[in-house]
């Protein structure tokens, strides 16, 4: 196996024999064959296309297909056969279409009959076959931008928003990766172009979760715990959770999120459910410990999923979520984990730990955006600060908790995605009635960030790089790489990037990372305060 893909890769080079993340070398050589075979059923949806014929359901497919290979997804190879045999059955049907004919080895592909067979297959195929190193780091940066923009097209699909212009740009991305005649520039336009297709894609999904639940709004969020049965909802997808506080509902369980579900206590259309509680625990990669001492079922809605030995018969996974052995709720039917989740102890009493505020999605900030910019004509804030980004396991990660604590008082710190547990229970106070540390969501409400810096630039007569606003950005996964590629199209300048910088991008690639929007490695919390502040 050969994995790069992830900020956790081992020794920062790649993971060779075993994923860090817990991906053995079976399930890396299946995602790589149905990756593989994903692009030969995206040649000839291309193809179909420019002779007028799309297919939304196997566009979405498609998606699923690419979202799946995403870090901390599905572990599960069973899962991975039935996807790699679907794609070549639905390749067919698109080259029955199209009418076209391709003789590159992913359009003629022809899965074996057992798991063996297709892991040896899986080996046979990589991106590493380019031989140019420059030109394999594009074409990485493309393949992993298309897993976090196939992840964003998923998460609005189900929530029935979808732009054709979307699925387009992912069968061309998918299929241009595979050409060995591309110069450097093509490479660079087509994974700018990455970014600006996430942007619709992260559009998409602001509507499709905005639309159906409501705006968030400001909402405090106990961090304890009720006495009773429980039932704690982690990942990322809105939809699964409104179906579980339906389907719990008079049930006397409580809800509780974990993770990057934290922010769905903001939606009206969620927070109306009296039984949705608060917040459990902090972020995915500590969920080992978390979800071991639960006292109630664990569902996980998306990633971030890690090995769940310590508790197989409590933890449920839906959507695209898998691992060998724990139990599938593939028809939104949450009956298993409600019945695990009342045989099960649940809390013995009552804990109070305080409470965090979220709901600073684009509305509610935007809604007090006369009064932001009063304070900042008067200069009571001095510079904004978005501290956003994935958490993860790294001992350098103590820099975002560091900077944030260190941040001065007449600044503010806007944040979202997972990289905020590192400070998320910070009292950091208010400036004029306005709190110093805004909670604008997960990383999927990435969109809902960049129209807040879009508008206070609108409202200042300026660009965006223009702001008194700083990115101080965490990666981990490929969810991460779209966005920062959605940044860079739109010529967001400085970003400070890190707990370190991907492997797979080499050093000429940087360089034009760096030449054309000065993008930097993180150094220390001290150091880039004094840097940016002066
Ligand atoms: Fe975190 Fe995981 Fe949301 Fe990522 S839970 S690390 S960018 O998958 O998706 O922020
Ligand atoms: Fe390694 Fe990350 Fe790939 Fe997992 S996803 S195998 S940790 S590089």
């Amino acid at each position: 196996m050969f994995c790069q893909q992830c900020e956790q890769t081992a020794k920062g080079t790649a993971c060779t024999t075993m994923g860090v993340c817990g991906k053995n070398e079976e399930v890396a050589d299946l995602q790589d064959l149905l990756i593989h075979a994903t692009q030969g059923l995206c040649l000839y949806s291309d193809a179909a296309r420019k002779k007028g014929i799309t297919d939304s359901a196997t566009s979405l497919f498609t998606c699923e297909a690419i979202f799946s290979t995403l870090t901390n997804v599905n572990f599960d190879p069973q899962r991975f056969v039935n996807m790699i045999n679907k794609a070549v059955e639905l390749r067919e049907e698109m080259k029955a279409k199209s009418g076209a004919s391709f003789t590159v080895p992913a359009a003629t592909f022809t899965p074996a009959a057992d798991l063996a067979g297709l892991v040896e297959q899986g080996k046979a195929v990589t991106l590493d076959t380019e031989e140019d190193k420059d030109l394999r780091s594009l074409k990485h940066i493309t393949l992993f931008g298309l897993k976090g923009l196939a992840a964003y097209a998923d998460h609005a699909r189900i929530l029935g928003q979808e732009d054709d212009s979307v699925y387009a740009y992912i069968d061309e991305a998918m299929t241009t990766i595979l050409r060995d005649d591309l110069e450097l520039n093509e490479l660079v336009a087509l994974v700018l172009k990455c970014g600006e297709v996430n942007l619709r894609a992260m559009e998409l999904l602001d509507a499709g979760n905005t639309g159906k639940f409501g705006h968030p709004v400001p909402t405090a969020v106990p961090l304890g715990a009720k006495k009773g049965k429980a039932i704690l909802v982690s990942g990322h997808d809105l939809q699964d959770l409104a179906l579980i506080l339906e389907q719990t509902e008079g049930k006397g369980i409580t809800v509780y999120t974990h993770g990057e579900m934290l922010p769905c206590h903001g939606y009206p259309e969620l927070k109306k459910y009296d039984h949705f509680y608060g917040h459990y625990g902090t972020a995915w990669q500590n969920q080992k410990k978390e979800f071991a001492e639960f006292p109630g079922a664990v569902i996980m809605t998306t990633n971030c999923i890690q090995d769940p030995k310590a508790y197989m018969d409590s933890i449920f996974t839906c959507g695209l979520v898998g691992w060998p052995g724990v139990t599938h709720l593939g028809d939104k039917d949450f009956s298993p984990a409600i019945n695990k989740a009342l045989a099960m102890d649940g809390f013995s009493e009552d804990s109070d730990k305080d409470s965090v505020m979220v709901g600073f999605a684009r509305n509610a900030v935007l809604g007090v955006a006369d009064k932001i910019i009063e304070a900042v004509k008067n200069k009571d804030i001095r510079h904004f600060f978005l501290v956003g980004g994935c958490d993860g396991a790294k001992p350098g990660r103590n820099y975002y908790t560091e900077f944030v604590e260190k941040v001065p008082e007449d600044c503010i710190v806007l944040t979202l995605a997972c990289g905020k547990f590192r400070f998320f229970d910070k009292k950091l106070g208010d400036i004029g009635g306005i709190p110093r540390l805004l909670d604008v969501g997960q990383c999927n409400d990435s969109y809902s960030a960049i129209q807040i810096a879009v508008a206070l630039a609108g409202a200042f007569e300026c660009g965006v790089n223009d702001l008194p606003l700083s990115m101080i950005i965490s990666w981990y996964e490929q969810k991460a790489v779209v966005i920062l590629l959605t940044l860079l199209h739109l010529g967001i300048k400085d970003i400070r990037l890190g707990p370190t910088l991907p492997a797979f991008i080499t050093p000429n690639v940087l360089n034009v990372l760096v030449e054309n929007f000065n993008i930097m490695p993180i150094t220390t919390a001290d150091e880039d305060l004094k840097a940016i502040l002066g």
